[in-house]
């Protein structure tokens, strides 16, 4: 099997380009000029000070909400890395915006600065009716006052079975997975060469059709070390119940098993050994496993690009400006990238530019593929976006940006250079003209572009998430979506659910769908 095959993947430009070029070619307005300069600091010192307004929550701050939520709930705890489904915890921290009407009066029309504040989701597991509660807790740095916005925000309380699984709920449910597979140790033996330790379980979701369901098709796979066990399933898949608050009484619902169906384990093993159980053996990869991302041979390296006269774009803290352009960009630790206040020649253009979803509905002909519709939103796009690789991830000379998120601990934790800015040439000009007609002149641009980038990984897959800025005036937004496929065991009739890539392994057929808020404010339109 060719690793290209199965590595390499569908490639998915969205763009939405913009143009906006005559409304922006428009005289500046000197009044805003005069105001500017009555205050004592250079215009670009008080746009990087303003737009602190939509910076992430620093570390600092963090520890702060989760010190004061700590000291206020008037409930113990605990802290979501240990946390039981039955006990409280903070699951998440984010950055609570102020409303578009505070901000643009603060930004625009001198009004005070809306006071910073952190938006704090907590589980509350231990009370006889369990709820998830969103808090607004302020002022940052040093909170005083906290407010539950559930009601206003969703308009009734939302039920705790909602809530995501967090980390600490997988290791449970591993745990729990796999001391039931002790009951199966003769087929996994047979199969799969099963010695304990070399199986691994990949969640699916939804976890179930009406509301009120958590019950999770578990697909179980060869745990192929340092390479993606994504496409090694053994064909065992596992539904499990997950939504009592006691672990103790958690059960696997379903099993599936190379094409049938199975009340329990006890009884997948019973006909097993009763020789009515279709067996498919599959070996453990040891070596050259087709999964492996390792390249085979060492190459020459590519052309590299260079700044002879260094960077032609400033990075700030959160503000980034470059030619006409200036933005904020920050991550929301579910939804991802997001910029604010894009402006082109100082005029904003757009307010709020940010991935709001990710999602991937999958077929198969096994339970665990067949149900599959990600909302990667779900799992933490902003989480899962992790460091950078310099000169692969991102050109070599790019700029690398630190973010700290706070999500299934009380820790704020950091994901080193995971953003990226570079500017780039497009190898191609903006516009050129050679006249050999009349007269005889050569007149040409080269194009570049800035382009803001970040990289989730969610689970198998790799988006690459670009937003680019253009000389013209337009903006695009990209993703790449690279890393491993998801798949399912492969069986008779797979090849009606996507493609045979591997001897036991089917790349099921599936859609992305990705979603973007844009808030376009053209000429002050809100
Ligand atoms: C960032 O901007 C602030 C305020 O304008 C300035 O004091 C600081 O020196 C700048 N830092 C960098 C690294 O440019
Ligand atoms: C959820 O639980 C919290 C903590 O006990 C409580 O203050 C809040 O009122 C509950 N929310 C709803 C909508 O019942
Ligand atoms: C099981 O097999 C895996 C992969 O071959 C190996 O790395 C691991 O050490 C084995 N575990 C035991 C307990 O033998
Ligand atoms: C899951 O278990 C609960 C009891 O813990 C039960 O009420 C529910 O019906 C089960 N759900 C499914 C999908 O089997
Ligand atoms: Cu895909």
């Amino acid at each position: 099997m060719n690793m290209k095959t199965v590595v390499i993947l569908l490639l998915l430009a969205l763009a939405t380009i913009f143009a906006l070029v005559c409304v922006l070619l428009t005289k500046k307005d000197k009044s805003t000029r005069c105001i500017l300069s009555e205050l004592q600091d250079p215009p670009e010192d008080i746009a990087i000070d303003r737009s602190q307004i939509f910076a992430d929550l620093t570390a600092d701050e963090m520890v702060q909400v989760v010190k004061y939520l700590r000291d206020h709930l008037g409930v113990h705890l605990e802290d979501a890395f240990h946390a039981r489904p039955s006990n409280n915890c903070i699951y998440y921290l984010d950055l609570h915006l102020p409303t578009k009407a505070e901000v643009l009066g603060f930004l625009d029309r001198g009004m005070v600065r809306p006071s910073r504040e952190a938006l704090a989701v907590v589980y509350f597991g231990n009370q006889p009716d369990p709820n998830i509660t969103e808090f607004i807790v302020g002022p940052l740095p040093f909170p005083t006052y906290h407010r539950d916005i559930t009601l206003r925000k969703f308009g009734k309380k939302v039920p705790y079975h909602s809530r995501p699984v967090t980390e600490r709920e997988y290791r449970d449910i591993d745990l729990f997975i796999f001391y039931e597979l002790s009951q199966v140790s003769r087929l996994l033996k047979v199969c799969c060469e099963y010695n304990g330790t070399n199986l691994a379980t990949l969640t699916s979701a939804p976890r179930g059709f009406v509301s009120g369901d958590r019950a999770t098709w578990f697909i179980l796979f060869h745990n192929v070390v340092g390479s993606g066990y994504f496409i090694h399933p053994i064909g065992l898949e596992v539904l499990v119940n997950h939504s009592s608050l006691s672990i103790s009484e958690w059960k696997i619902e379903k099993v599936f098993y190379n094409g049938q169906y199975y009340q329990d384990l006890a009884q997948l093993e019973k006909e097993f050994s009763e020789g009515r159980v279709k067996e498919v053996r599959v070996k453990m990869v040891r070596q050259n496993d087709f999964a492996s991302m390792k390249p085979s041979e060492p190459s020459r390296p590519g052309p590299v690009q260079f700044e002879p006269r260094g960077m032609r774009y400033k990075v700030n803290g959160s503000h980034v400006s470059w030619q006409s352009w200036s933005f904020t960009f920050g991550m929301n630790v579910n939804t991802g990238p997001r910029l604010f206040d894009i402006r082109f020649e100082d005029k904003r253009i757009v307010y709020e530019l940010s991935l709001q979803e990710a999602l991937a509905t999958y077929g198969s002909n096994c339970p665990g593929g067949m149900v599959t519709r990600y909302m990667d939103g779900s799992l933490g796009i902003g989480k899962f976006s992790y460091e950078l690789v310099r000169g692969v991830d991102c050109p070599y000379m790019a700029t690398y940006v630190d973010r700290y998120y706070l999500i299934d601990s009380d820790i704020p934790k950091l994901n080193k250079n995971s953003f990226c800015i570079f500017e780039h040439d497009m190898g191609v000009p903006l516009r050129r003209h050679f006249s050999n007609m009349g007269s005889f002149y050569y007149g040409g641009l080269a194009k570049y572009a800035l382009v803001l980038r970040s990289i989730s990984t969610l689970i198998n897959y790799d988006y690459v998430w670009d937003f680019v800025f253009y000389q013209n005036g337009a903006i695009e937004v990209k993703v790449h979506a690279t890393g491993y496929i998801s798949s399912s065991f492969f069986m008779e009739g797979g090849t009606e659910y996507g493609n045979r890539v591997g001897e036991h392994t089917l790349g099921t057929i599936h859609n992305h769908l990705i979603n973007y808020k844009v808030d376009l404010d053209v000429e002050g339109f809100h």
